[in-house]
């Protein structure tokens, strides 16, 4: 039987708990708006959101819709993502992806090699496996056992011609600027109000053999809380990585600022520590929350991001600190 100081104390947390968490989530239950919308990154956004609409409008899952919508990006030939990206020092071209749903289920893979979907191999090593990520010859493998076609070993021939450009001098001061970019980060809410995102990219061009940047990694590149909101990085990943960027962000939303503002706090600690060097980088933040409302904010000029809901379809040019 539970006596009167523990029913107290019971009581006591319970509200207190409800209180803490209606501060933390800091929205109010009948602000939320169930209106499907996807937001992802770059120009090569507007596409991506094409594929995810098709899932949204008809009320379909966000978790689809995101894997869907980067799949546009992984498989376009116009593009810098997936098999027709520029390789590693070493000539190869190698892939990181995550995918998160509304639940905390993760799945990753880094270095994977000759897979066409990484978005989808990461989806299924959250559904499949106890694990969160896997990487290398063991992602492949992973994804041959679960029936991805491998693909031919090559070059597409303007990735060709790009690496052998950099061979000629081949000197290794990667940065990922405005002009250098090559991920796709998407974060979608459906008609049931739930958050799901995802991250594909084939990383650094001409990036050290086995290096890993902040697309995959859970927290870095990508971070969903369906309580509060989802958030997707794109630029230089270390410098994301270092600031958990994704969740960071989150977590400032969790404390009541609007989206953009929880990106330009943490794009503003990411300058604090680059100094002198972050006008040399690019690194952009794009977030949802809750109440189906989008935000971004850059570290320098020339980042857009694409939004789509069911009133408008967009390239928005995102504010930036420089
Ligand atoms: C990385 N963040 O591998 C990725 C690259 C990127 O636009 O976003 N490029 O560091």
């Amino acid at each position: 039987m539970i006596n009167r100081r523990k029913f107290i104390h019971a009581s006591v947390f319970s509200s207190l708990a409800g209180a803490i968490s209606q501060r933390f989530t800091n929205i109010p239950k009948e602000a939320l708006v169930n209106q499907p919308v996807v937001v992802s990154t770059w120009d090569v956004g507007i596409e991506a959101n094409k594929g995810a609409w098709e899932v949204l409008r008809n009320g379909g899952r966000a978790l689809d819709a995101v894997e869907q919508g980067v799949m546009v990006t992984e498989s376009s030939r116009s593009c810098c993502v997936g098999l027709q990206a520029n390789p590693d020092r070493d000539g190869y071209v190698t892939l990181d992806a995550c995918i998160m749903d509304e639940a905390f289920n993760c799945g990753s893979v880094a270095f994977l090699e000759r897979i066409k979907h990484p978005i989808s191999v990461a989806r299924r090593v959250m559904e499949k496996t106890p694990h969160v990520m896997l990487v290398g010859s063991g992602a492949r493998q992973f994804a041959i056992a679960e029936g991805f076609p491998l693909e031919e070993e090559k070059l597409y021939p303007e990735a060709k011609k790009a690496y052998e450009n950099w061979l000629k001098k081949g000197i290794y001061a990667p940065v990922i600027n405005i002009e250098n970019h090559d991920t796709i980060g998407m974060v979608a809410m459906d008609a049931k109000g739930n958050l799901s995102g995802s991250c594909t990219t084939s990383g650094m061009a001409f990036k050290m053999r086995g290096r890993v940047g902040d697309s995959p990694i859970i927290g870095a590149g990508l971070f969903v809380d369906n309580e509060v909101g989802a958030c997707t990085a794109t630029g230089q990943g270390e410098d994301v990585i270092r600031v958990a960027g994704s969740h960071t962000v989150v977590e400032f939303m969790r404390q009541g600022m609007s989206p953009e503002t929880a990106c330009k706090k943490v794009i503003e600690r990411i300058a604090r520590i680059k100094k002198d060097k972050a006008k040399d980088i690019q690194v952009a933040f794009v977030a949802l929350n809750k109440r189906g409302q989008a935000g971004s904010f850059a570290l320098n000029k020339g980042f857009s991001y694409a939004i789509r809901n069911n009133s408008t379809e967009k390239l928005i040019t995102a504010k930036s600190l420089f």
